[in-house]
């Protein structure tokens, strides 16, 4: 049977096997190894109805305005503000993620990263590497209790969900700042993000990305986080300030940050390199064997539900 055909924006190599198993499936048209991407777009303009992408990768408003015939774009990941959904919306294109499947993955991260700025056990481990504690240079400062502290939930969706429920594991009182307070919760609610960030001891970045958040956390919130406040982001670079993240741990006046995601990725400011009360991963928080097993499931499942029924499964808001 002919195979059907889609174009794959990029390689998506946070898997080992998605690349291989979508060309096992599909005939693939590969956009990322085409010397001229707009040649290669009009050339198959007609005959693509269907687009395989990732959160990270995304898809533009020239590349869906230059095919006539899309009808679906499935992404690999549950982040789509690397996806232009108002231009596919407006012509009724059908738009993909892989919710859900990731949510504890991610949430352990965030907890992995506060654990990390809060014990300093990334601090801790160079320590140990570097021969200092052999050789008596100097000791590790001492770090900050986590159990019975306040978790601030920035983004009490289904992963700021799954780290509220960890922070309860560690007898932390918990609260959260949405857009309104869900009725189906019993955290407690703060309308202000101000008043969460001066509540919090730590202060969890779990938002979705994209304009609607662009540095939502700002310097005012940093502030109010305050010299003993640590920040830990795994929703997207962009809802942070960096710049002012940055100058603000050189000031001291914010005590710490556990980073996954950053504003100009893979680009990481060389200060926070430097900082020690600085926790840095390079946007993993997915990344396990069966995570991202389960998130490219979820993307085959979604494309062959287009295929055969012309719905997704997992359809983006
Ligand atoms: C990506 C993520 O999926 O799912 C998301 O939104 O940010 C990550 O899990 C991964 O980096 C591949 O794009």
């Amino acid at each position: 049977m002919t195979k059907k055909r889609i174009l794959q924006i990029g390689s998506l190599s946070g898997s080992p096997t998605a690349n291989a198993e979508l060309a096992e499936r599909y005939e693939v048209l590969e956009l990322w190894k085409a010397p001229d991407q707009a040649a290669f777009l009009r050339e198959h303009a007609q005959d693509i109805e269907v687009i395989a992408t990732s959160a990270v990768m995304g898809c533009k408003a020239d590349v869906i305005n230059a095919l006539p015939n899309l009808k679906a774009i499935c992404s690999w990941g549950v982040g789509y503000d690397t996806i232009n959904v108002e231009a596919a919306h407006a012509r009724n294109i059908l738009v993909s993620n892989t919710p859900d499947v990731l949510n504890d993955c991610v949430a352990d991260i965030a907890w992995g990263l506060l654990l990390a700025c809060a014990r300093n056990i990334a601090w801790g481990d160079r320590f140990v590497r570097a021969n200092d504690w052999e050789n008596k240079v100097g000791m590790l400062p001492l770090g900050t209790r986590v159990s019975g502290k306040k978790l601030g939930i920035v983004g009490l969706g289904r992963i700021g969900e799954a780290i509220a429920r960890r922070g309860l594991g560690f007898d932390m009182q918990v609260a959260y700042h949405n857009r309104n307070a869900r009725k189906d919760v019993a955290y407690e609610y703060k309308a202000s993000l101000i008043d969460l960030a001066q509540w919090s001891d730590f202060l969890v970045i779990a938002t979705v990305g994209g304009a609607s958040t662009k540095h939502l956390i700002n310097e005012q919130v940093l502030r109010a986080l305050g010299p003993k406040g640590m920040v830990i982001n795994i929703a997207r670079g962009s809802v942070i300030d960096e710049q002012a993240m940055v100058r603000l741990l050189a000031e001291g006046a914010l005590g710490g940050a556990g980073l996954d995601v950053f504003e100009h990725e893979p680009k990481v400011p060389d200060e926070l390199k430097k900082m020690n009360n600085v926790a840095l991963m390079p946007h993993v928080a997915s990344a396990t064997h069966e995570t991202r097993r389960a998130m490219l499931d979820s993307l085959l499942e979604n494309l062959e539900s287009f295929f055969t029924t012309g719905k997704v499964i997992t359809p983006v808001a």
